[in-house]
């Protein structure tokens, strides 16, 4: 039979590609229930020819649901994803509030599918979604890993509007226009002018300096490779791109790995693309990954400041909403199937 979903801030920037991508890859669903806050409760979407009202929220949003898909903030996520587990629905969260939560899998599934292990429909679980600057990091950055086990990664990123959700997305296209019409830019979502600039990640900052974007790509590397010794340190970056990340990684091996093998290996990885075409200087974009399915990686060169082949960069980017997150969401409910 095929299982009946949710979809949990289906409003929001990824709630609305949660539907694109179900659509998109043929997921099989008896139904599909669309939930958002009380704002929206009533508002309709047509969804594969058929038009559904969105429904608020509540905790009998869950009864008879096999599959829920959430994207509607880390305090919504704790405070229902355990009402839908308790009511024996595979809950899978794109916010950060289960990530680290021993027992709780936190899945890419190209790069760790065997943390799905034990789970199935039927039977209540949260599995946690990764944030999407680590999920587009990793799916470059492990089949390197694989071949020659990254001992060291130093991550910068160029971080899309979308990861702040749909009214940041506004927000720039508003601030752009009006910056171009020499009128003061509109500071709602972010605190300091977003066209035409850029700053440190909006996430709270932390005693140690970092800020919480920065420690998740730490942490969550750790727990998806299951390797609590892999050094990362991260520098995360809001630039005004509408809808895909871009980031920097530097990767220092235990063993040697030079750039026309990681080439080799990084073509064939699922989910991966090499734009990496040194003599027309044509390497990976923002907008040519936008609404792709694909994380494309280029600049991938030897780390001249590291001995013989045990460094390299690369230059990676993927879609925010997609990979980064709706796309990786339903290709874990994919693995439920
Ligand atoms: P709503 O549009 O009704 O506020 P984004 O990440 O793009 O900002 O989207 C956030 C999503 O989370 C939206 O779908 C939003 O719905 C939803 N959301 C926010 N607060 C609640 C709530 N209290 N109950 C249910 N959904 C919520
Ligand atoms: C961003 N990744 O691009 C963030 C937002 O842990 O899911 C999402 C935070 C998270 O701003």
């Amino acid at each position: 039979d095929a299982p009946s979903l949710a979809v949990v801030g289906v409003t929001g920037a990824v709630g609305q590609e949660f539907l694109s991508v179900l659509s998109d890859r043929s997921f099989p669903y008896k139904s599909i229930k669309l939930l958002a806050s009380k704002r929206s409760a009533g508002k309709k979407y047509t969804f594969e020819d058929n038009e559904y009202v969105v429904e608020e929220l509540n905790k009998d949003s869950f009864d008879d649901v096999d599959i829920a898909l959430f994207s509607a903030g880390g305090s919504i996520s704790k405070e229902y994803g355990p009402i839908a587990v308790e009511k024996g629905c595979v809950v899978v969260d794109n916010s950060s509030a289960f990530r680290m939560v021993e027992g709780v899998p936190l899945v890419i599934p190209e790069v760790n599918p065997e943390a799905m292990t034990g789970v199935r429909i039927g039977k209540g679980a949260l599995v946690a979604n990764p944030n999407c600057s680590t999920i587009i990091c990793l799916m470059a950055a492990t089949p390197l890993h694989k071949r020659a086990k990254v001992l060291r990664m130093v991550v910068s990123t160029y971080q899309a509007a979308s990861g702040a959700g749909a009214a940041a997305m506004e927000e720039l296209e508003l601030q752009t226009r009006e910056v171009l019409e020499g009128k003061r830019p509109t500071c709602n979502i972010f605190k300091q002018q977003y066209a035409f600039n850029l700053f440190s990640h909006n996430a709270p900052v932390l005693p140690n300096g970092y800020n919480e974007e920065e420690m998740k790509l730490v942490k969550e590397t750790r727990k998806i490779w299951n390797d609590k010794d892999v050094k990362v340190t991260a520098t995360c970056i809001r630039v005004p791109v509408m809808r895909a990340h871009a980031e920097s990684v530097n990767l220092q091996f235990a063993s040697p790995l030079d750039e026309n093998e990681a080439r080799e290996i990084l073509k064939k990885a699922p989910g991966v693309v090499v734009i990496d075409d040194r003599a027309s200087n044509h390497f990976p974009t923002p907008l040519e990954v936008s609404n792709k399915d694909d994380v494309a990686v280029g600049r991938i060169r030897r780390d001249e400041s590291q001995d013989g082949n045990h460094g390299l960069d690369i230059f990676v980017c993927g879609d925010q909403i997609r990979k980064g997150a709706a796309l990786n969401a339903v290709q874990i409910a994919e693995m439920l199937l």
